[in-house]
């Protein structure tokens, strides 16, 4: 016999339709207590640790910062999938049918225990959203099989859309517990010990879009391995200094600014940015010298790696050799003259200028433990990253945009340059369609650790044309136009692009 559609549909939408509810409850449940054990940022963030480089790699260059929600949403499409699979046989056996959805959740349980740092409280959320997502599909197989009738077929809707309007309002409220508890938190900073002495205005208003010289913290790229943002106190946050040293100590964050704070302009770099590519941002960094941290710890002679832990046990290595060879590494609180935002790791995070952030600049930081790389590796060294990655130096066209179409005559190209480490920015050069390199003109410095505005003012003749930059450091090397992926030690090549000139 020939089913009418709605039971058809019914059957279909049981399954997704107890999942959402659990999922719900437990994200509720969890964002309540401890936001990072909802099941779906438990199978979300188990996922990212499992991905295998080169995916993880293509998934940032195609989605860029949006990787996330990808993520997300591939898991809540596989998981409605299989819920589908579970309403499906709940038809026929509804105790299986909530079992098999009981066991799906379950699984996020167990993914939730094998988290770093997971308490045993970490099951609760998922345990909450198996109980819920069994008992709405037991519910949801008693409406009536067949709704040929009118008032059966009203039934089946309204059993139906509540617990969809239920879901999605439970949802919503874990969303917005989340992002309420996400809030930041005010503290006062003290004024720094060593300013920075004051910010030049730069190119901005110059060259008209151009990257501006410091980058707004809320347009400053974020780039790390969580899924929600980790939400710290800073009245119960502490620092641990161990290891391999002589004193180790215990720091609040009052003590911290206790002490002396140097005031910095740093340019942060990800190792996964591509040639031209967006992962970059200037900012002015507020914290305590690292080397005077290290200088109390008392630091033993087998070190030769600073192992950073963040709030969540993720793991950051560093060369100790690199850290403290007198640059000016921090232990930073402070950006763009307020406290770190949540996202780029309130209370206090590590920043090493001229070393990539994925071995310098741990967010959420809780310890600094010297050892050795023979003894300890680190998130990203057990996944094939390089652990000595200096910032490559690096030249950006900002404008035009590629593939843009302009008109001939006068057009100004620009963009930002950076070459920490071997003493900054001398020149920044221009090559249009392969022609000799021809020399930009630089906006004003901001220290060796920051990166330089640039820009030239072509004659445009018709024509398709080719732009090419390199930038020149202080010693007198040429970027490389050797092409490199960002897998294993950061992208190299010269950032190349097309424009049309003329009709
Ligand atoms: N705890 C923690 N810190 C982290 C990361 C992370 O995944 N977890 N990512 C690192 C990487 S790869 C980079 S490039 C920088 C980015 O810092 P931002 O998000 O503030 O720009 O943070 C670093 N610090
Ligand atoms: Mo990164």
């Amino acid at each position: 016999m020939a089913r009418p559609w709605s039971s058809t549909l019914t059957t279909a939408l049981a399954g997704p339709l107890a999942a959402a509810a659990g999922l719900a409850v437990g994200h509720l449940l969890a964002a309540l207590t401890s936001p990072a054990t909802s099941p779906v940022l438990v199978v979300g963030s188990t996922v990212i640790d499992r991905t295998p480089t080169p995916v993880k790699e293509w998934a940032i260059a195609r989605f860029g910062t949006d990787d996330k929600a990808f993520l997300v949403g591939s898991v809540l499409a596989v998981v409605l999938l299989a819920a589908v699979g579970a309403g499906l046989l709940a038809r026929r056996r509804p105790v299986h049918g909530a079992a098999a959805l009981a066991t799906l959740a379950c699984v996020a349980a167990v993914l939730a225990l094998l988290r770093p740092a997971a308490g045993p409280a970490a099951v609760l959320p998922s345990l909450a959203a198996a109980v819920v997502a069994a008992g709405v599909l037991l519910q949801l197989t008693r409406l009536p099989a067949t709704a040929r009738d009118g008032s059966a077929r009203r039934a089946v809707l309204l059993g139906m859309g509540m617990v969809a309007l239920g879901a999605a309002g439970v949802g919503e409220a874990g969303r917005r517990t989340i992002a309420r508890r996400q809030r930041s938190e005010t503290v006062a900073l003290p004024a720094p010990t060593e300013p920075a002495g004051p910010f030049p205005a730069g190119l901005d208003r110059v060259v008209p879009g151009i990257t501006p010289l410091r980058t707004p913290t809320r347009e400053f790229y974020r780039v790390d391995t969580r899924l929600d943002v980790p939400v710290i106190d800073s009245a119960g946050w502490t620092l641990r200094v161990d290891g391999d040293v002589r004193r180790p100590f215990t720091l609040t964050f009052d003590d911290l600014l206790a002490m002396p704070l140097i005031e910095r302009d740093i340019t942060l770099t990800c190792v996964s940015n591509s040639v031209g590519g967006p992962y970059a941002g200037g900012a002015r960094w507020l914290g305590v010298r690292l080397t005077e941290l290290l200088d109390r710890a008392g630091v033993g002679d087998r070190a030769d790696q600073i192992l950073s832990t963040d709030v969540a046990a993720m793991t950051i290595s560093t060369p100790l050799a690199l850290a403290a060879d007198g640059r000016d590494a921090m232990v930073a609180v402070g950006m763009n003259g307020a406290p770190l935002p949540r996202e780029h790791g309130f209370p206090a995070r590590l920043l090493v200028p001229g070393l990539y952030g994925f071995i310098s600049a741990t967010k959420w930081l809780t310890r600094l433990t010297l050892t050795t790389y023979a003894d300890q590796s680190a998130y990203w060294t057990d996944r094939g990253w390089a652990t000595d990655a200096p910032i490559k130096i690096a030249s950006r066209i900002d404008i035009p945009r590629p593939l843009a179409r302009l008109d001939v005559g006068e057009v100004v190209i620009g963009g930002v340059a950076w070459a920490q480490g071997a003493g900054g920015v001398a020149r920044v050069e221009v090559s249009i369609d392969g022609g000799a390199w021809q020399p930009a003109r630089l906006g004003p410095t901001a220290g060796d650790a920051y990166w330089r505005q640039w820009f030239l003012r072509w004659n445009a003749g018709p024509g398709p044309h080719t732009l090419s930059t390199r930038v020149v450091d202080a010693q007198g090397h040429a970027q490389t136009p050797v092409r490199a992926n960002p897998f294993p030690a950061g992208a190299s090549g010269l950032h190349t692009i097309d424009v049309t000139v003329g009709s």
